[in-house]
């Protein structure tokens, strides 16, 4: 049998065997390369969305201590449904959402983006996010609503993909109720509304210091707070904690302050200062 010499293969090219294996496996490539980022994309983000849809909790972490905690937090529903808003810096939102009658828990965060675990200084394309879980009994998705639109202004482009206005909705319920809220804030105020309404993704938690970050620069009432909750994340579920870092804020009536201020865990002396504060502040 004759020896092709190398000047023969290269003018006959590659044999088709050979030929044949190199497009076999470059197809197997790109087909592993495309299910992974489908499975790393879009994939992982219909999962979260769903599994975010039917997003009633009965994880109530700040009574699974084995310490005593603040009556509000002994009485908190077992039940809650989450609201996903995007208004801008999210430190005010947390204590504004914070005293609503019905909210339960809040935590702020970074949603809406594409980057893979953000952080505060390296945001990629997110926006500063609020999570609101509230006992719909008492607190109606269309009533956040409502403090959404008027806690910022939804009718001005950010200067930024941080600060931009957003609502993430859970499911096809939300998304019905937000629409038609931002279409009657749009014709009360006789503007257009900016905000985008867009299915809830992950939702990254900010650092602890941007957790209740009002709260945390009155020292006495942080520290009393804290020592029911050692444990961060158990301090972030209290809503003992969300209603002091919202009356310390100004926020809220003073009625309401003293109808819960009992149930808050606090001693005499931090009671006179959360009052002292929510006076002085309030707007
Ligand atoms: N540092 C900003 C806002 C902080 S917010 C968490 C400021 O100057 O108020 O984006």
């Amino acid at each position: 049998m004759p020896q092709a010499n190398p000047t023969d293969r290269e003018a006959r090219g590659l044999r088709p065997g050979v030929k044949w294996g190199i497009v076999a496996a470059l197809s197997l490539l790109l087909i592993v390369a495309t299910s992974w980022a489908f499975v790393r994309g879009p994939l992982s983000g219909w999962l979260s969305h769903y599994a975010a849809a039917s997003d009633t909790t009965d994880d109530n972490a700040a009574r699974d201590g084995n310490g005593e905690v603040p009556p509000i937090d002994a009485a908190a529903p077992e039940k809650t449904e989450t609201a996903t808003f995007a208004l801008g810096c999210f430190w005010h939102p947390d204590s504004q959402f914070g005293v609503l009658p019905g909210v339960v828990r809040t935590r702020v965060g970074y949603a809406g983006g594409t980057k893979v675990d953000p952080t505060y200084h390296d945001l990629g394309n997110h926006a500063e996010t609020i999570e609101i879980d509230f006992d719909p009994e008492k607190i109606t998705y269309e009533q956040l609503l409502d403090s959404f639109f008027t806690l910022h202004n939804p009718c001005t482009r950010s200067f930024s993909l941080q600060y931009r206005s957003a609502i993430f909705v859970h499911d096809d319920e939300q998304r019905k109720v937000a629409e038609a809220a931002k279409e009657k804030y749009a014709a009360k105020e006789g503007r257009t509304v900016l905000t985008a309404i867009l299915p809830a993704g992950k939702f990254y938690l900010a650092e602890d210091y941007h957790q209740k970050y009002l709260l945390k620069r009155k020292k006495k009432l942080y520290a009393e707070l804290a020592r029911y909750y050692p444990d961060e994340s158990d301090f972030i579920n209290s809503t003992a904690v969300a209603r002091a870092c919202g009356y310390i804020d100004g926020n809220g009536t003073a009625e309401a302050l003293e109808a819960e201020i009992d149930s808050l865990g606090l001693s005499d002396e931090a009671k006179e200062i959360l009052r002292g504060e929510h006076k002085a502040r309030t707007h």
